[in-house]
């Protein structure tokens, strides 16, 4: 009976990460701690970002963004690995909790406008404005690649 009523918890918790923001267009409404979805009518800089593993780490080139408050970011992502890897924008505590929620669940997949994951080879795109200032955490939440180095930060100011 304990295990199951964990188990429902822990279920339940996954639904809300599932569930939680932002699967609408760019508005007011979806706005967070470190921005809002990107405007694609409006002008944007573009930072390319590639992942990839080397010599037992796996890494994001650049790992450091800095990015003036207000601006718009068009993040175009280039997978050079042969793994699967993905980048998500947020606070570092949101990332952190997100990423035991990963290791629960591997298979889970975000389809939101603060993350993309990609196939080896593949590119895509996040487009994201920043409006607010702080630091910011940008990671790779697939079980491991956290640990393996795949983070960065994106400072705002
Ligand atoms: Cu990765």
């Amino acid at each position: 009976m304990l295990r199951h009523a964990a188990f429902a918890v822990a279920m339940l918790s996954a639904a809300t990460v599932a569930a939680s923001p932002g699967h609408g267009p760019a508005q007011g409404h979806d706005a967070r701690a470190y921005g809002e979805p990107g405007d694609p009518h409006r002008p944007a800089r573009v930072v390319q970002v590639t992942m990839r593993e080397s010599d037992g780490r796996m890494t994001f080139t650049p790992d450091r963004i800095l990015v003036r408050r207000g601006e718009q970011i068009r993040f175009v992502l280039r997978n050079r690995g042969a793994l699967d890897h993905e980048l998500v924008v947020a606070t570092l505590d949101e990332n952190l909790a997100h990423a035991k929620e990963m290791e629960k669940f591997p298979e889970m997949e975000h389809d939101d406008p603060n993350a993309k994951r990609l196939r080896p080879g593949a590119s895509g795109e996040i487009l994201w404005r920043f409006t607010r200032a702080g630091a910011f955490d940008f990671s790779c939440l697939i079980p491991g690649h956290r640990e393996a180095g795949m983070f960065g930060t994106v400072i705002v100011k």
